[in-house]
């Protein structure tokens, strides 16, 4: 695997489970340093020999600890998104990233369904009915608002939002999309290019696209306002997509309908103001979190690094 016989050294930046983390002690040497507690002189201490950094995508690698590690190679990154990955500083270094596209996309398009569905139905709260004795008590459950039929925006139509939309048209929504161009994929759906106009349109805004510094807050006041207090915004991508003050402004004051969210600023920490609203719907970022995708994903992250070590092609390349 390396020109020596000892096992290549990686820094690991976050837990796996089991089923990655014993492969991955078996195949390279591993420093943990999300289990230090002095990280800075953990980092000091083994940046001479890291090679490889194995990351998370909600935790990336930043410009600091790219450049504190001289003779990094490369970072695998096991999410699809790399927006926490400083691009520029590897690009610089001739720093190879990889990512776990593909396999988690329809697990994340299904999350992102799911939501809708039961953020709609109210099905947290009537979960909540039945189990307090609510039925009982006071009788049936308030009634909600209907899903099939409805007018449904994808922002981004990728390969997530385009499974989005798949699921979306089995429950006859009129569907439209924006994205930097019309797809010739999607030849039954709408195009709307500009954003404004797709949550005029939409009673569910999906947000699928992937983060940049170019997406950032790209579901600003004006797009929030559009969706309107009849409609919902759906975000399995990254909050920075969406200006979360603006969202929980018009959450609040009812400028919004309601929103369905797996993903936020400075998560697993959030905004307080989110947990005092009962038109929200908050998940812990886990839209890829079923056993056959994360699995997947651990594996594209080992191959890749074995992958890379070995001379071979990347598999997911990013850079
Ligand atoms: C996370 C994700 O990486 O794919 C992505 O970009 O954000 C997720 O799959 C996941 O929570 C594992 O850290």
């Amino acid at each position: 695997m390396s020109a020596s016989s000892r096992p290549v050294e990686i820094l690991q930046v976050g837990p796996y489970p089991d089923w990655d983390q014993i492969p991955l002690d078996a195949t390279f040497t591993m420093h943990r340093s999300f289990e230090a507690d002095d990280k800075a002189g953990f980092l000091n201490s083994v940046a001479g020999e890291v090679r490889g950094i194995a990351t998370r995508g909600e935790l990336g690698t930043d410009r600091a600890m790219i450049e504190a590690l001289p003779k990094l190679e490369v970072i695998s990154v096991y999410g699809v998104g790399y927006d926490a990955v400083d691009l520029a500083a590897c690009r610089e270094r001739g720093i190879r990233v990889t990512n776990t596209p593909d396999v988690l996309t329809r697990d994340v398009a299904d999350l992102g369904v799911a939501m809708m569905l039961a953020q709609s139905r109210g099905m947290i709260g009537a979960e909540k009915w039945v189990r307090d004795g609510s039925w009982a008590s006071k009788g049936l459950y308030p009634l909600k608002d209907r899903v099939f039929g409805k007018k449904a925006g994808v922002l981004g139509l990728g390969h997530i939002g385009y499974e989005v939309a798949k699921r979306l048209s089995g429950f006859d929504m009129e569907i439209a999309y924006s994205d930097v161009s019309a797809k010739d994929y999607a030849p039954d759906w709408q195009f709307i290019g500009d954003p404004v106009d797709l949550a005029r349109h939409a009673d569910f805004l999906f947000v699928t696209l992937a983060a940049s510094p170019q997406t950032r807050h790209i579901v600003g006041r004006e797009v929030i306002e559009a969706v309107g207090p009849e409609g919902m915004i759906i975000n399995i991508s990254r909050a920075g997509n969406i200006d979360e003050d603006a969202l929980l402004d018009a959450l609040e004051q009812g400028r919004l309908g309601s929103a369905a969210l797996d993903v936020f600023e400075g998560e697993p920490k959030l905004n307080p103001r989110f947990l005092a609203l009962d038109n929200v719907l908050l998940q812990p970022h886990h839209a890829s979190g079923t056993f056959e995708t994360r699995e997947a994903m651990g594996k594209l992250v080992r191959d890749n690094l074995t992958a890379h070590f070995s001379g071979a092609d990347l598999l997911t390349p990013v850079l």
